[in-house]
């Protein structure tokens, strides 16, 4: 018998053709990896491969990115714009002239009718920087609605309010490369391995170099928490009491950093007396995690030389979301562990432009980290834009989860919605579809015509996708990175900055003022609006980016490079240059299982699947790997309930109802089940989404259901009914 290779085949790459590699950034997740993507002599994408002297993901990608190519030609994808009268009715291919000059009269008729604010405007964190900016510049400059926010809020709100809170300013302080120094890691409500697996990747290789103590926080055993040195299986909504403990340990102990405290922070007093409630008894009473571990976890944390803390959205989506980050910051600065190598708080971001759309879009402010709120702010953006500062409102409108209820309330009458799917990513849809029904005019502007809320649209706009345009993106660890445009737009398809300027062009305000056609155009605009100020951009260009792979902002003019850490020297973003250690009262106000709902429902991501499935539903191998709307559940309730493994059961809510097949698995706790959120009509029409009061995100993980078996027949009709026509 031969053992061994010798006889094998060796393996070979199949020769897809390639005469030209071109450079891009993923567009799926924050992680930021740098891509190139092959092009045939006929000029199609037939590959992608990950940038080997890319700092971020050093050659690495993950699943999607291996196949990120695959969606240019992508079926669904929308061809020419489509209109129509009355939504439902059929759809008619149409002119960009026309649909442009139908979205512009209707827009002028609302504002006319029933003011400015009338008129919604929802984006996204998944188009270009300079997209962004242009957007915002449009909606705030132009239309001049005060009711403009992004997809953002269901993502990102909580980290942006916390840091702000916190630190006086958003923009996250720490980078991937502080696990190559940190001395222990926390992780809260983060699935690291599945969600952003290249950041993941960095973490393994650090701790391959170096051994040091990784914790995870998650009502799940994750892949993460399977890895992890100690796993806290915390109850549902309860970080904020977890993280108060660890406080009080600390300050107990007399393990805190009293020096940094003293030159750098404000509100000690009044912190330190809260979290005098949280000794390690009381808190377990709350968070479930018993005291000694509470005890041990806070020691250690506090005694490494250097620690750091990640979360995503296992803090966010909570009512108590802004609380959870300011509390991971207070952990921060009362071990002095902000702005130092491995010592960080650092928000994982999610989409891949959601930093892009914080830093510009001007959904909750104006260009540039600036505020509606101040004076000099609207001042020197009015004047920058050639227009009257009065004509911004003075304060902030509401964010995407109230305008929906003012829709509900007849306050709002139209809507523009760019890049985002409310049908299938919105908490408690089937209440979504009726506010849908209410409104006078939509427009959806979507790479995919079969995107599931073109259902309800009266103007239908095709855009372009990725890297079939140009800009930037901005990744977690605040590095903003070149997107080359690699293939031509989608048959009839245009770029969105084209769509922003061409609507620009059809109001009076918008012909007197500048909109650079071209990305860099507008780049030149970020770098003049940030010299000198903590989103520094001045000293790159779109070529420099690409040379270096990605820079990390602040980058002055005139610097080489970019910056990896904020905060180094202590001086924070409030006026007396401190932070603010917050104190946090822990108020239970989920909706909790009960007798008629008995478990909580959980719900977050798989690996395979990108949110709505808009983009993977449609391709073959990541889609092969996911097919089937599931549900994590433990196998004693199962048993308990009579429901076998593989087989279909129904979830209630209070909301409305949902079909999965359920996989039983030790996983997850007795009193909870798990639901990706990926799949229509599933997850989001039972789930809640109570809102956090600073961010106005919604507890997306926290609600009560209840669980009973289906026959195999009802569910495939169930199946049917909502399945996609892909
Ligand atoms: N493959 C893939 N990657 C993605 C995305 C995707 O759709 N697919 N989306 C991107 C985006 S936009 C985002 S925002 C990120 C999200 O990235 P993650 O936040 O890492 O992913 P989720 O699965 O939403 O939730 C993370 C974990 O929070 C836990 N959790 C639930 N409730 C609590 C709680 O009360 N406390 C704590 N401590 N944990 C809790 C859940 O059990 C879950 O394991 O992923 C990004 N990356
Ligand atoms: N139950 C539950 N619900 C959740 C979550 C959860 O954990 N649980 N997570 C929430 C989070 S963190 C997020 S970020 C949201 C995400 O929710 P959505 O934003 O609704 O999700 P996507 O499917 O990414 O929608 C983006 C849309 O933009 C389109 N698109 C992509 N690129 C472009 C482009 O360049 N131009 C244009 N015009 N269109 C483009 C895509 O085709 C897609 O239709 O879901 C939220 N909903
Ligand atoms: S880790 Fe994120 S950025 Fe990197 S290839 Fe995967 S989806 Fe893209
Ligand atoms: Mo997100």
């Amino acid at each position: 018998m031969l053992f061994g290779r010798k006889k094998k085949n060796p393996i070979k790459l199949p020769d897809k053709g390639v005469v030209e590699w071109k450079y891009t950034t993923c567009g799926y997740c924050s992680t930021g990896c740098s891509i190139e993507v092959g092009l045939n002599e006929k000029g199609e994408a037939v590959t992608s491969r990950g940038v080997g002297d890319a700092d971020v993901n050093r050659g690495k990608l993950c699943l999607k990115g291996i196949f990120e190519h695959e969606l240019f030609r992508s079926s669904g994808r929308g061809k020419v714009p489509l209109i129509r009268d009355k939504r439902f009715q059929a759809f008619q291919e149409t002119s960009w002239d026309q649909a442009l000059d139908k979205v512009s009269a209707a827009i002028k008729n609302i504002q006319a009718e029933h003011g400015r604010d009338a008129f919604a405007i929802v984006s996204t964190g998944q188009i270009m920087t300079e997209e962004f900016y242009t957007l915002g510049k449009l909606a705030r400059g132009v239309i001049g609605t005060n009711n403009y926010d992004g997809n953002t809020t269901l993502c990102m709100a909580s980290a942006v309010s916390g840091y702000k809170r916190s630190f006086g300013s958003d923009g996250p302080p720490g980078c991937y490369e502080d696990f190559e120094h940190t001395e222990c890691l926390l992780a809260i409500g983060s699935n690291l391995p599945e969600q952003h697996p290249v950041i993941f990747w960095r973490l393994r290789e650090a701790l391959e170099k170096r051994k040091f103590p990784v914790i995870v926080v998650d009502p799940r055993v994750t892949m993460f928490a399977q890895m992890a040195d100690i796993h806290l299986p915390i109850k549902p909504g309860t970080d904020v009491a977890l993280l108060n403990s660890f406080a009080h340990v600390i300050l107990k102990e007399e393990l805190a950093d009293e020096a940094y405290i003293k030159a750098h922070t404000t509100g000690y007093d009044a912190f330190s007396q809260l979290v005098e409630d949280y000794d390690p008894f009381s808190a377990s009473q709350i968070c479930g995690i018993d005291e000694d571990t509470i005890r041990n976890v806070a020691r250690v944390y506090a005694k490494a030389g250097a620690a750091m803390t990640i979360w995503t959205m296992g803090i966010n989506q909570s009512t108590h979301g802004s609380d959870g980050v300011v509390g991971i910051n207070n952990l921060n600065l009362i071990t002095g562990n902000i702005g130092k190598p491995g010592g960080t708080s650092l928000s994982i971001t999610g989409q891949c432009n959601a930093m892009g759309t914080r830093e510009w879009s001007s959904c909750s402010g104006l260009p540039g980290y600036r505020a509606l709120e101040k004076e000099q702010d609207r001042k020197e953006i009015a004047e920058f834009w050639g227009i009257d500062a009065e004509f911004f409102p003075k304060k902030r409108g509401l964010s995407q989860t109230d305008i929906f209820p003012a829709i509900e309330t007849g306050q709002i009458k139209g809507l523009w919605i760019i890049a985002t799917n409310p049908m299938t990513s919105m908490p408690n849809t089937t209440r979504i579809r009726k506010i849908l029904e209410k409104l006078d005019f939509l427009v959806v502007q979507d790479a995919y015509a079969d995107v599931e809320l073109n259902e309800y649209s009266h103007v239908y706009l095709p855009a372009a996708i990725w890297a079939e345009k140009e800009g930037c993106f901005t990744n977690t660890e605040r590095r903003v990175n070149l997107i080359s445009n690699v293939i031509k737009p989608y048959a009839d398809s245009k770029p969105d900055l084209w769509i922003f300027n061409q609507m620009a062009q059809r109001f009076a305000q918008g012909q007197k003022m500048n909109f650079p056609e071209t990305a860099s155009g507008v780049f030149d605009e970020l770098r003049t609006l940030s010299k000198g100020r903590m989103l520094d951009y001045s000293g790159m260009s779109h070529e420099k980016i690409e040379a270096q792979r990605g820079i990390q902002w602040p980058c002055s003019d005139g610097s080489e490079t970019g910056t990896a850490r904020l905060y180094t020297d202590g001086r924070f973003q409030y006026a007396d240059g401190r932070a603010k250690l917050i104190p946090l009262p822990f108020v239970d106000n989920n909706e909790r299982p009960d007798k008629e709902y008995p478990f909580w429902l959980n719900s977050g991501r798989v690996v395979e699947h990108f949110h709505t499935r808009t983009r993977t539903g449609k391709l073959g191998n990541l889609n092969k790997f996911s097919p089937t709307p599931y549900m994590e559940m433990n196998p004693d309730a199962a048993k308990r309930l009579g429901i076998k493994h593989g087989s279909y059961a129904r979830l209630t809510s209070r909301r409305g109802d949902a079909v999965v097949m359920v996989q039983t698995t030790q996983r997850i706790p007795p009193n909870m089940v798990f639901v990706p959120f990926h799949f229509h009509e599933c997850v989001n029409r039972v789930s809640l989404g109570l809102l956090d009061p600073h961010s106005r995100q919604p507890a997306f993980k926290q609600c009560a259901v209840q669980v009973e078996p289906i026959d195999d027949q009802e569910a495939a009709a169930v199946r049917n009914k909502a399945a996609r026509t892909y």
